[in-house]
């Protein structure tokens, strides 16, 4: 595979106007007809180069043009393209192709999954389906036909309006779909199943009536009222907060069990994965729901974020990602609360973007070159783009922000754009010149600030020192200093914000303010500072960078309870357990009876004597910075020493808050009793909270608490409680109790694929001994399916993301399972394994021992034989 680059793109030779498939679908073969209106590309001069379309795993059995069938001598065919010269401007292309869907295990083009034909044509997968330009800046408009048995397949689907339908009279039927809108082949799909639907309208702010349904297997019938209800309501806010409004009279959304991604929006019809999209009580956790939640609206969103105004080229995937991932986090804060989405995202992004970040894999939110376009669906381009997006919206204010995405919709609609040209519409309305902020576009790695202070008390001046620097990543150095939107507030001794008055302003500012850091060294003096204040800096994790700031312990203890920052002060928190847990895993080396500092007991007493704080937070204030967070922290870690670390602090808390663990936990719990099941934040907040002390509890090893764990396993009227308590039977010494209830879960859920998702990778992430016997055993039992994604990232992923000390053991035997389940996967779906391979790439942040483990399964794969475009990138990368 080579390289391809962004500086190499060139507007496309030819256009096509318009494209009309028909689908003729049987069991073992698929025929796709395709006729195409083209025409030279109008901005390029009127010479007539060739044409050369795209196509793969397609067998051509008539290729006609302007009605004339070509001979053998008139085009060329090779694994990846159909070449073949026009030889006039305007033109027609009609050809037929055999494909094979029910072969297809990589999940791209037009394939089977339980019975259904669907398709997954992002990025690249539509010319698995038909030759053509897949390239997003061609936008056509297309009618679609769909030809299959009418008994197996009563729901013939596809974008748009259906504007005709028929019988024949061989037991098959018809139905064709005009869509009206022009769009790039990505956004095409089509939809062939026994599927029933759910109905509901929305009436658009204009007054149109939209009809929504959601399709699904016959059984998941009563698990979409959730994704319906917020559908409806992303709906309305895109109409209030965006000004935008759904364009087609009908919003159609597909649930399928085997898909490489979590939804996509094709146009009028998105597809999802059904763990994003069914979810009720018994089922799905709380988390679930508000991943459905976001999912719909993440997709729904893109309709103008993406499908109306779209990408020019695949380098500029963030444009539409990043900006949709922005908005899919402010309508989930809307919808939730703002703290805890924030914090949420926060970790997220630190833990697993920071890691991608600092990895061999690093690359800039417009990247410069790939291999495989599939590769770069990545955290950078979806978190870290969204980071970018927040920092204009941070730096404009809301209401500028606002006029320009207004401007950006309204000047680029129905076009294929850049980065550049979003940046363009904020420049505009704000008059600002974001040349230098653009750097967040082509420069990787995760900036560092370091801030210094010094207070004068004779002056009343005040000064924070700023310097920034960004680590070298693959292929860049020396880069520039970025803008940086620094939120921040001076706090007084008493947690008051204090008035904020740089040298040179005349007046205050009360609260917080936004520095803009700009250069690689900058200094703030504020003058009129009273008193020698704290500073609370980043609030609301204002820039997605690192920041250190020498503060004390008493300091973070302070920070914790007082500032009035919600985000920040968990941030405190998570300092202070951060160098508590480090403390730990460097005695840990020289003794089993480490000592802890006593501040982090000390403080969570607090917390939980502490009536009036809203349980939401509480329950994030007690939660530790995970493991996969600590490891980011060193050079080089040893991940089972900050296994234990974290283990020995969370079993230490556990033992000295018992007692009022204990009667918090009852309180919660008798409340969860009597109130039936509602996916609203309080509730979840009240959930939350309970299953993280019942998590502590456990750690205590009292009979009287497993009793009360079993007993919410067994009366729960939720997913959410029952399997908190499930992990906690798991990953107890309480084997007997542990098994009785996955056997009894197994039993009651096991027609449930999604639900039986969750049992897999509660087991395969169980931190006690031989998990990895554990995993192998999974993958024997009936309900897994290496063909199915979503049942590998619940056993393999969990594994390998989740289970520190047995994916990480000391004898590579984690590694090694990892690699084989990789090399297996390539063969099947090649996505798929580059992406489950991922937790390898990290080498380079492991100590040595782990360093040379890791790199000899590395090289495993790579001499394991031919490999997919996709794994081959990244073992080019991680292996240099
Ligand atoms: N399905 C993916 C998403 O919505 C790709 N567009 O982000
Ligand atoms: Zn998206």
């Amino acid at each position: 595979p080579k390289m391809i680059k962004l500086s190499a793109y060139r507007l496309p030779d030819y256009l096509i106007e318009e494209t009309h498939l028909t689908f003729e679908l049987h069991e073992s073969y698929a025929l796709v007809h395709a006729r195409l209106v083209m025409q030279r590309n109008p901005s390029l001069d009127t010479h007539l180069p060739p044409l050369v379309l795209d196509g793969q795993k397609l067998e051509l059995i008539d290729i006609n043009l302007n009605g004339e069938r070509l001979s053998a001598m008139e085009y060329t065919v090779t694994d990846k393209h159909l070449t073949l010269q026009p030889t006039t401007i305007e033109f027609e292309l009609d050809t037929t192709v055999r494909i094979e869907p029910q072969n297809n295990t990589e999940l791209e083009g037009l394939y089977k999954s339980s019975g259904m034909f669907c398709t997954q044509c992002e990025a690249e997968g539509f010319r698995k389906i038909t030759y053509y330009l897949d390239r997003p800046d061609v936008m056509s408009r297309f009618t679609t036909t769909i030809f299959a048995d009418k008994q197996n397949y009563p729901i013939l689907l596809s974008n748009g309006n259906p504007i005709a339908q028929g019988e024949d009279d061989d037991g098959r039927h018809w139905v064709t779909w005009e869509d009206p809108f022009k769009k790039p082949a990505y956004l095409f799909a089509v939809v062939a199943g026994d599927l029933w639907c759910v109905e509901d309208t929305f009436t658009t702010m204009s007054g149109r009536e939209v009809a929504l349904r959601i399709y699904v297997e016959p059984e998941n019938i009563d698990k979409c009222q959730h994704a319906m209800n917020s559908l409806k309501k992303c709906m309305r806010w895109d109409e209030e907060k965006y000004g935008r409004e759904y364009d087609l009279d009908i919003f159609m959304v597909v649930a399928v069990n085997d898909f490489n991604m979590g939804a996509m929006e094709n146009k009028g019809l998105n597809i999802f994965n059904s763990s994003c999209v069914l979810a009720k009580a018994e089922t799905a956790t709380d988390a679930a729901h508000q991943r459905v939640e976001s999912i719909v609206a993440h997709e729904y969103f893109h309709n103008w974020s993406g499908n109306r105004v779209t990408c020019r080229d695949w380098f500029q995937l963030s444009l539409k990602e990043g900006f949709t991932v922005f908005r899919d986090t402010q309508f989930s804060a809307d919808m939730n609360s703002d703290v805890v989405k924030r914090i949420e995202d926060v970790s997220y992004l630190r833990t697993h973007q920071f890691a991608e970040d600092a990895g061999p894999m690093a690359h800039p939110v417009r990247p410069a070159e790939y291999m495989e376009i599939s590769n770069f669906y990545t955290l950078t381009i979806y978190e870290k783009g969204a980071e970018v997006v927040r920092m204009l919206h941070t730096l404009l204010g809301e209401a500028v922000f606002r006029q320009g995405a207004d401007l950006y919709f309204e000047r680029h609609d129905g076009q294929a754009v850049t980065c550049d040209d979003f940046i363009a519409a904020m420049e505009t309305v704000s008059g600002m010149d974001l040349t230098q902020f653009k750097l967040w576009y082509s420069q990787a790695g995760t900036p560092r600030l370091v801030i210094t202070d010094s207070y004068d008390a004779a002056t009343q001046t005040y000064c924070l020192q700023v310097k920034q620097s960004c680590p070298d990543t693959p292929d860049q150095t020396d880069k520039k200093p970025f803008v940086i939107p620094l939120r921040m507030a001076l706090l007084s001794q008493q947690g008051q914000s204090l008035p904020l008055q740089l040298q040179g302003e005349s007046i205050a500012m009360k609260g917080e303010r936004v520095l803009a850091v700009t250069e690689a060294e900058q200094s703030f003096i504020f003058q009129k500072v009273t008193e020698q204040p704290l500073p609370s800096l980043l609030r609301s994790f204002s820039a997605p960078v690192i920041m250190e700031y020498n503060y004390s312990r008493d300091d973070l203890v302070f920070l914790l309870q007082h500032d009035t920052d919600g985000f920040n002060r968990w941030e405190a928190g998570q300092q202070l357990s951060l160098q508590v847990i480090e403390d730990v895993v460097g005695q840990l080396y020289e003794t089993d009876e480490p000592m802890m500092d006593s501040r982090l007991v000390e403080v969570f007493t607090a917390l939980l004597a502490q009536d009036d704080l809203d349980p939401a937070m509480l329950a994030e204030f007690l939660s530790l910075p995970s493991t996969g967070y600590i490891i980011e922290q060193y050079e080089q870690a040893d991940p089972l020493a900050i296994h234990q670390a974290r283990e020995y602090v969370s079993n230490q808390l556990a033992y000295a808050l018992k007692e009022p663990m204990r009667v918090r936990y009852d309180a919660l719990r008798k409340t969860s009793l009597e109130t039936p099941y509602v996916a609203q934040a309080s509730d979840i907040a009240r959930r939350r909270l309970q299953n993280m002390l019942l998590a502590y509890l456990m750690r205590t090893n009292d009979l009287d608490i497993l009793d009360e764990c079993v007993d919410q396993f067994g009366v729960a009227d939720n997913m959410t409680e029952r399997l908190a308590a499930l992990a906690c039977l798991v990953n107890s010494p309480f084997t007997d109790e542990a098994q009785e209830a996955l056997k009894r879960f197994a039993e009651r859920f096991s027609e449930d694929p999604i639900v039986m998702d969750q049992w897999f990778s509660v087991q395969a992430a169980a931190v006690v001994p031989s998990g990895l016997e554990r995993v192998t055993h999974l993958l024997e039992h009936p309900a897994f399916s290496i063909k199915n994604p979503n049942k590998v990232r619940a056993v393999i992923g969990a594994f390998s993301m989740q289970n520190t000390p047995n994916f990480h053991a000391e004898d590579g035997s984690g590694y090694a399972f990892l690699a084989d389940k990789v090399i297996e996967l390539d063969a099947l779906n090649p996505q798929i394994a580059a992406r489950i391979i991922s937790p390898l790439t990290r080498w380079q942040r492991y100590d040595l021992h782990h360093q040379e483990l890791m790199l000899v399964q590395l090289k495993r794969i790579k001499n394991s034989g031919e490999l997919s475009a996709d794994l081959f990138e990244v073992l080019e990368k991680s292996l240099v």
